[in-house]
């Protein structure tokens, strides 16, 4: 598997975030409203974007998957993000849409290049692996970077997941990832990683509405994962199912993904399967 693709995320999050000037320069300034755009994993990467801009008072910021744009719906900007710069679904948006589009994609010459205002390329954090791990990932340092944010800890702190034991996270049966605003699309990317990678059953909710319902099926064997801050009493209501708790207070939530990423590439290979080339996915979805 390409583990060079994990481990390499510290170095790429310092990159972007101290080139931020370089690479970055095109985003939207404070103030704009903006839409995040993207499919599967680059949805969640805009869902994590969306939620953190609003949070930091830079203006208002929806995400949508790349089907969902609601028509006729005024932004200042949309920031549309596609490793392949070929999915149909943001294609379409940005060719249907008047508003200014900014793109961020790892592959030149792809027609999200042409299609787009402006283009940021970040080659350079392309993969070989269908599933994706360091191109959402850097795009989301960028974007963090864009927002004020100095990378420099959550580097840090992805070297430190570099080094956590998985092994016995990887044994766990059933793994539910919570979040809260911005780490909401954190979690819904790395039940994406073992959706993909190990064709294990994930799911992903928002921290809160984990207690109504959701929390039923914890029990032994299975896991709870959090990440950021979670809400008052979360930990005592998961602890009495049985199930396994998995949270990280220490690290920078990315750097927790980075940890689930591990955890994915584990399973698959305890399973016999490949981590880097899904049953029933391509590289890009083109319908
Ligand atoms: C996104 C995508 C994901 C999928 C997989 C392959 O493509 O198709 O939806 O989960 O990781 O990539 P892209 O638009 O970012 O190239």
């Amino acid at each position: 598997f390409v583990s060079t693709e994990i481990a390499t995320q510290p170095e790429l999050w310092r990159q972007v975030s101290a080139g931020f000037a370089q690479y970055g320069g095109a985003l939207p300034t404070a103030g704009q409203r903006v839409a995040a755009v993207g499919c599967g994993t680059s949805w969640f990467m805009a869902m994590a974007y969306a939620a953190l801009r609003e949070d930091l008072g830079q203006g208002l910021t929806d995400a949508f998957a790349g089907s969902e744009f609601p028509a006729g719906r005024e932004y200042d900007a949309i920031v549309v993000i596609s490793r392949s710069g070929t999915t149909t679904e943001v294609l379409d948006l940005i060719r249907d849409t008047q508003l200014p589009t900014i793109a961020i994609t790892a592959t030149p010459g792809s027609p999200i290049v042409d299609l787009a205002d402006h283009t940021i390329m970040l080659d350079f954090a392309d993969e070989q692996s269908v599933v994706q791990t360091r191109f959402a990932t850097t795009t989301l340092a960028l974007l963090r970077a864009s927002l004020g944010q100095d990378l420099s800890q959550a580097a840090a702190d992805a070297e430190v997941a570099l080094t956590i034991d998985v092994d016995e996270l990887a044994k766990l049966e059933q793994v539910t990832y919570l979040g809260t605003r911005w780490t909401i699309g954190l979690a819904h990317e790395a039940g994406l990683k073992q959706r993909e990678a190990a064709s294990a059953w994930t799911e992903a909710y928002p921290a809160m509405d984990y207690r109504h319902g959701p929390i039923a099926i914890a029990q032994p064997g299975r896991g709870v994962w959090i990440f950021g801050e979670p809400p008052a009493d979360l930990l005592d209501d998961v602890t009495a199912t049985g199930a396994t708790i998995v949270h990280h207070p220490d690290l920078d939530p990315m750097a927790s993904l980075v940890v689930a990423q591990r955890v994915a590439v584990a399973k698959a290979l305890s399973l016999g399967l490949n981590p880097d080339q899904p049953r029933s996915l391509t590289r890009s979805v083109i319908l």
